[in-house]
């Protein structure tokens, strides 16, 4: 028999659709590896000899989008350190230059089973980072400044993504809006047959 390759689910949404929050749920119920793009970026950057820090900061701090090369080499090496055989990638690909970065590198080497797509309100995804920040996240793009541009980089360069994964029939889409509570019973019902 043949090895079965690792299985992905893209999971992608504006700032605060709240994939972070039910990565975590879907971790505990059905068995996968979280790996947040945003979070491996933040790790790398306070790492005190990375060549990175800096150039990851300015563009988390401008809401634009790290180089590919980094981003992809960063989720490569945490699958690589898991035992694990089913992975979220949370926030990943972002825009084209992602999407061409994975094909090349890491694609041909998993199975891509679906995009999962929280699909948010602005004024709610501002609502709630706002939210995060005035309880003190510590996150250095909480602030209305970075937020307005967080969200022009996800409609501009992220949902083109989203819909070329639409085109390609790969795309379950939630109702990220509501309660944790509500959003999350709609999203086992997308999981619970795979
Ligand atoms: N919350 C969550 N769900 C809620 C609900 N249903 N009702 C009410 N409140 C809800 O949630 C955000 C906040 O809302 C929390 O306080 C939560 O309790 C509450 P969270 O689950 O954290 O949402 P999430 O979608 O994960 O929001 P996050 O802020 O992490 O999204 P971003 O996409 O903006 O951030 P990310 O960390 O992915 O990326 C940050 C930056 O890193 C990017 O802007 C970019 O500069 C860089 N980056 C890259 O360059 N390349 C990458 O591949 C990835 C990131
Ligand atoms: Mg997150």
């Amino acid at each position: 028999t043949t090895m079965s390759k690792p299985q992905v689910v893209f999971v992608l949404g504006g700032p605060g659709a709240g994939k972070g929050t039910q990565c975590s749920n879907i971790v505990s119920k059905f068995g996968f590896v979280h790996l947040s793009a945003g979070d491996l970026l933040r790790a790398e950057r306070s790492k005190s000899d990375s060549r990175y820090g800096e150039l990851i900061d300015t563009h988390i701090k401008n809401g634009t989008i790290v180089p590919v090369e980094i981003t992809c080499k960063l989720i490569q090496n945490a699958m690589e350190a898991s035992a694990a055989n089913r992975f979220l990638i949370d926030g990943f690909p972002r825009n084209r230059d992602n999407m061409i970065g994975w094909n090349t590198t890491i694609g041909d080497q998993v199975d891509l089973l679906f995009v999962l797509f929280l699909d948010c309100p602005e004024n709610v995804c501002i609502e709630r980072c706002m939210k995060r920040g005035a309880a003190g996240s510590g996150r250095a793009d909480d602030n209305l400044e970075s937020l307005k541009k967080r969200i022009v980089t996800f409609v501009n360069d992220s949902m083109p993504i989203i819909e070329y994964f639409k085109e390609k029939n790969l795309v379950k889409r939630v109702e990220a809006g509501k309660n944790v509570e509500d959003v999350w019973s709609d999203i086992i019902e997308l999981f619970k047959n795979i």
